[in-house]
């Protein structure tokens, strides 16, 4: 038993060492993060947010701390969750991507919030996005991906009420968190 145990610990130990030089070879922009199928929702003119999606996975334990785009003033990390029955919608200072793990920000649960589009997001252009991650050690690394605009039936996946929940604020400027809840 001690003995098949060592030989895991081993084989743990040497797979780690053959990815650290890989990983080191990218770390000053990289760190072992991959972000894949970045994108955006499609908006209309007049509507003063999206939301945004992407699937992360990270090599190490890492925190997604805030993400950013030209393409708005502001961007921040969403969580919606049913409580109660009604979808309700946080923002999250940080979101825990754990080793390994694939983290999907997704319709209907963690997501991205764009706010403050200067103009829409037309179905089909890109837009880049910019993730900031803390690493174990506190560093920051951004990560920029180009996410996709696309137009989604807002009916179609009960994400169409996180969005009324957004615009129904009217003023998005200083307090669209006001109807979010806790
Ligand atoms: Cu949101």
């Amino acid at each position: 038993m001690n003995r098949h145990f060592g030989w895991c610990g081993g084989a743990v130990l040497a797979a780690a060492m053959v990815f650290g030089p890989g990983a080191g070879a990218f770390a000053a922009t990289d760190a072992g993060i991959e972000i894949r199928d970045a994108w955006a929702r499609a908006t209309v003119p007049g509507q003063p947010v999206a939301g945004a999606y992407a699937e992360l996975t990270s090599a190490k334990a890492v925190q997604l701390v805030g993400i950013s785009t030209p393409a708005a003033k502001r961007g921040e990390l969403h969580e919606m969750k049913h409580v109660d029955g009604v979808m309700k919608m946080r923002q999250l200072k940080s979101l825990s991507l754990p080793a390994g793990e694939t983290v999907k920000l997704a319709p209907g649960g963690l997501h991205l919030m764009l706010f403050g589009l200067p103009k829409p997001l037309a179905a089909g252009s890109t837009i880049p996005l910019t993730f900031s991650f803390k690493l174990p050690g506190g560093k920051i690394v951004k990560k920029t991906v180009d996410a996709q605009v696309r137009a989604v039936d807002a009916g179609g996946d009960g994400h169409g009420g996180h969005d009324m929940g957004h615009d129904k604020g009217a003023a998005h400027g200083a307090d669209e968190h006001a109807g979010h809840g806790k």
